[in-house]
């Protein structure tokens, strides 16, 4: 039997019955610090019954309750909010089929992974890039805007011993322990990426068979390398020396989730992901696999029936006036979300509905006129995927279940609406085997195995030239730039339990002191301390974003970067108390 940790995670690692790390692959005997106290934080800070405006009731009345404000208002003016908060397909997808069917509006799932996905599909035809296995076989790995010795604990494992180049906008902890670091202006990656290719071309290092080197030709020669340098911010030699590292070393490219956040988002995950493939390095790179593995999302969604009308996930504040009810499971969006303050002042002045599902008090869960109480995945059966290893593993309890599943409460909320659908009556087992089929196994052999093996669906390998940006399609900031990263302790939001809840505070090279943080979306007071940083680098942990009774993604508005992602890496403006 084993259980799996299915946080939004690259490594979804599994436990034995004792809930001991498992000493196979892909968790070979170790875990996170969030992972080590599971056990401990399911006990606390648990929403243990369902709440209307903060009077605990029975779960029949909140359900009622639910069921008459949906049915006061058009499907329109209601929106859902899921992310992955839990990546278990009858956790996080089937139960959408309930919101499809009803005819809400959705978010567009895009505030994590969406612009990098689709600026590397553009070139690939999928975004899936190498296996574990071809991982290990690399003798070098160069992380673009990833803080993996953090965010991904397995894979800085497999990398420890290769020769590592980070390309960051500060000193991270990856680049601190990596031998080789090269730190660029933000959101210049598209631009190094074009550099590079320019030199491997110049220096015969380029391998013709999976790009089109004389097509790629005319689009680099668009591009002045005087010009590059400076957007960079690197020096010639650095630039040839790095380039000299990738064709010696021929290293596996790493392409962190920054990228898709920051300027330039898809055109510099995509560019980077092409570098390999100009060197001839097949499947050389790796960003997110979760799309590789022939899971059918769409169907567990209801989506391949009901195409719901979406909006940005970062556009939640700009749109908060359409919406009389907000139901949000698997997400902590009043946090995480730029405009999250939007839906916060909107229940407060008592224009919206807030609903949550969560097992945990979160910030949402707290304001929210509706509360129900969710399992963790300690008490309930899921199927889960990773985003990194190709194992699908099959979740089995090892505590008593507090609450209500996310596929009970669907259901039930149909029911009391007399919603009739074959999506919602279909049984999610067979939904889940449905959505399996692609991928060849079945819920009854992941029940009896407990986690099997699956094999990725790519393409050859071959990266097409376009889309490749003009020089007019690459823009950068002028001012300051605040840039965000993982934390050990907190998985975003969440942990604050275990590991206390701590105010954001912003670092940076010149301000100390209280002040004021201004970007397009508004200002907030904050902390500000000093750091190592480059000029013109904030830096804030995506774990703390609270600040006071705001959060720091109150002042983002994210304009979306070309394939749809919003920019989560924005300009801002400081300005100190005197
Ligand atoms: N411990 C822990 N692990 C996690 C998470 C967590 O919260 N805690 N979250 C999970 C989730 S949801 C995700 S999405 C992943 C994220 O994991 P990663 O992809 O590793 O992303 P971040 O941790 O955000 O690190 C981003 C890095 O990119 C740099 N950066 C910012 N802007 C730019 C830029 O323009 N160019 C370049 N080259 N670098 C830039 C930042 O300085 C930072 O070092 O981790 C997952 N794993
Ligand atoms: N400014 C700024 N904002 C960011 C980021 C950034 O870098 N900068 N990073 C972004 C990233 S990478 C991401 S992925 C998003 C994440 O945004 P969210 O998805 O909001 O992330 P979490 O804080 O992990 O919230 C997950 C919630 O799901 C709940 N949950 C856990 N398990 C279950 C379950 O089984 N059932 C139910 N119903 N609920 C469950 C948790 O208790 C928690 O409240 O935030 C983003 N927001
Ligand atoms: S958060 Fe990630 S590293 Fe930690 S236990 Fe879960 S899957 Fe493993
Ligand atoms: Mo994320």
């Amino acid at each position: 039997m084993v259980i799996a940790c299915t946080r939004d995670c690259y490594d979804i690692c599994v436990f034995d019955d004792q809930y001991n790390p498992i000493k196979e692959e892909p968790t070979a005997g170790f875990t996170c610090s969030r992972g080590r106290t599971d056990l401990r934080r399911n006990e606390v800070n648990r929403i243990t019954g369902a709440y209307i405006d903060g009077r605990e009731v029975p779960l029949t009345e909140a359900i009622a309750r639910l069921a008459k404000k949906i049915r006061e208002v058009e499907p329109k003016q209601i929106l859902h909010v899921e992310y992955d908060g839990n990546q278990g397909l009858l956790t996080w997808y089937y139960p959408a089929r309930l919101w499809n069917v009803l005819g809400a509006v959705s978010t567009d799932y895009s505030i994590c992974s969406l612009e990098g996905h689709e600026g590397i599909k553009a070139h690939y035809g999928s975004s899936m890039g190498a296996l574990p296995e071809e991982m290990e076989s690399f003798r070098s790995v160069a992380f673009w805007g990833s803080e993996a010795v953090f965010s991904f604990i397995h894979g800085w494992k497999m990398f420890k011993d290769m020769y590592k180049i980070v390309v960051d906008v500060r000193m991270s902890e990856t680049a601190k322990r990596s031998e080789r670091a090269y730190i660029i202006k933000p959101g210049s990656d598209a631009h190094l990426a074009i550099a590079l290719m320019k030199i491997f071309i110049e220096e015969g290092y380029a391998k013709p068979g999976l790009v089109d080197l004389e097509k790629l030709k005319l689009k680099l020669d668009l591009f002045d390398m005087n010009q590059l340098l400076k957007d960079v911010g690197l020096s010639e030699e650095e630039v040839k020396e790095l380039a000299d590292l990738y064709a010696y070393y021929q290293p596996l490219t790493v392409i962190g989730f920054a990228l898709g956040r920051s300027w330039n988002g898809g055109f510099s995950a995509g560019l980077v992901s092409m570098l390999p493939a100009v060197l001839g390095i097949k499947h050389g790179f790796f960003y997110s696999n979760s799309y590789g593995w022939g899971i059918d999302f769409a169907y567990l969604r209801g989506t391949h029936m009901f195409k719901p009308e979406t909006i940005g996930m970062g556009e939640i504040g700009e749109n908060i006036e359409r919406f009389k009810i907000i139901f949000v499971w698997n997400s902590n969006p009043v946090v995480t979300l730029p405009g999250g303050n939007a839906i916060k002042e909107a229940v407060e002045e008592g224009r919206l509905t807030l609903v949550t599902h969560d097992p945990f008090w979160s910030d949402t869960a707290k304001l929210s006129n509706i509360v129900f109480p969710a399992p963790t995945f300690l008490e309930k059966e899921d199927v889960v995927y990773s985003y990194w290893h190709p194992y699908l593993v099959y979740n089995r309890p090892v505590r008593p279940a507090k609450g209500i599943t996310e596929v009970e409460l669907m259901k039930r909320v149909a029911k009391e609406l007399n919603l009739d659908h074959p999506l919602i009556d279909e049984d999610p087992w067979i939904a889940v085997d449905r959505a399996l089929s692609k991928t060849g196994v079945t819920v009854e052999e992941l029940r009896s195995k407990g986690m099997v093996r699956i094999s990725p669906l790519r393409g050859t390998g071959r990266a097409e030239v376009d889309p490749f940006p003009t020089p007019q399609d690459l823009d950068l900031p002028r001012g300051e730039v605040i840039v965000f990263s993982a934390h050990p302790n907190y998985t975003n939001s969440q942990f604050t339990e275990i590991y206390g809840r701590k105010d954001a505070v912003i670092y940076s090279r010149k301000y100390e002191g209280e002040g004021v943080l201004e970007s397009r979306g508004g200002r907030i007071r904050v902390k500000f301390v000093k750091d190592d940083l480059p000029e013109g680098v904030l830096f804030a942990y995506k774990s703390n974003l609270v600040a006071g009774n705001t959060t720091l993604n109150s002042v983002l508005r994210p304009p979306r970067n070309r394939f749809g992602g919003p920019r989560l890496n924005d300009e801002v403006k400081v300005i100190l108390d005197p």
